[in-house]
């Protein structure tokens, strides 16, 4: 069965699905995205994900031409049509096709568009051993330039910061903000364990708002793990007990090293091996 995408109200062979050249989400990244999982056919935390995805639209002010009940219904559409059980889903509306400008008043047709694919999953070997990460010279967005809380189509700002892990070995990379405070990973949140609570930065450090972030925080306070949303400097994380990231892709994934400093033990830790399990199972409830 060849793949079938949805865009604009309809499921077409993947092969057929285009946008124009003219489309600004091409020529501006002018537009906003969710990475979505479905897990056994079930989409994990679909409301949550159109949500944001409401939102970010709504920061740059581009109307959507559905409702975010229609939304669940074409995400859960596209799922089905393709036959997807544990797979990956990329949510994407784009400014439309418009003149060769930036105005984006002179686009019409926004493209409401949906892809459901299998999910290349992490090595499992990196959640046993833990992650060695480094921290990318390139600072989040500043929230005055452009808020970290908008999952645009614009991603150029964590590329540079992928690029540079990838350049010292390392799938993911620390991201800083402007204040030199640690903000994030180039597409995962992160957390720290200190004598027992649970250290993550707050949303005005200039992060994504993590639905998997969300969760973890509601699972560790299910089993009375305090959980601090503070301000956290390189050095928070080179003295923590233990690391880890969130994320729709990875779910939880031990960091074992930053900056060439072994974090705790050198191993994961209890604390983010039970989290991890936690969060497995949740998410195949
Ligand atoms: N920070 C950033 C900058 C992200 O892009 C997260 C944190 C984690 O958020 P969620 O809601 O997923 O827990 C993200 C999410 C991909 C991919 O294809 C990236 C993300 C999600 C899904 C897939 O690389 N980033």
């Amino acid at each position: 069965m060849s793949r079938q995408v949805y865009i604009n109200g309809k499921l077409i062979p993947a092969e057929q699905a285009t946008v124009s050249v003219f489309d600004h989400g091409l020529l501006y990244g002018d537009g906003v995205f969710e990475g979505l999982r479905s897990y056994a056919g079930k989409v994990f935390r679909l409301e949550q994900h159109v949500r944001r995805l409401y939102e970010s639209a709504q920061a740059i002010c581009l109307d959507i031409p559905l409702s975010q009940a229609e939304m669940y219904q074409a995400i859960d559409e596209t799922v089905a049509a393709n036959g997807i059980d544990d797979g990956y889903i990329r949510a994407l509306v784009t400014r439309g096709a418009g003149t060769l400008g930036l105005d984006p008043n002179r686009c019409s047709n926004p493209q409401v568009i949906i892809i459901a694919d299998t999910i290349a999953l992490y090595p499992d070997e990196l959640y046993e051993k833990g992650l060695e990460i480094v921290t990318a010279s390139v600072i989040r967005n500043h929230p005055a330039a452009l808020s970290p809380r908008i999952k645009s189509l614009n991603y150029l700002n964590n590329i540079l910061a992928k690029l540079e892990g990838l350049q010292a070995g390392c799938i993911e990379a620390l991201m800083l903000n402007h204040k030199g405070e640690v903000a994030e990973c180039t597409g995962d949140n992160i957390f720290l364990v200190r004598d027992g609570a649970l250290l993550t930065p707050p949303l005005d450090a200039g992060i994504l708002g993590g639905i998997t972030r969300e969760a973890v925080i509601e699972l560790a306070r299910s089993v009375d793990i305090e959980v601090l949303k503070v301000a956290l400097t390189k050095h928070d994380v080179y003295v923590a007990d233990e690391c880890f990231l969130t994320g729709t892709a990875a779910e939880v994934i031990p960091v074992v090293k930053v900056d060439q400093r072994t974090i705790g033990t050198g191993k994961p830790g209890p604390v983010t091996l039970d989290l991890k399990e936690r969060f497995h199972e949740m998410a195949r409830a």
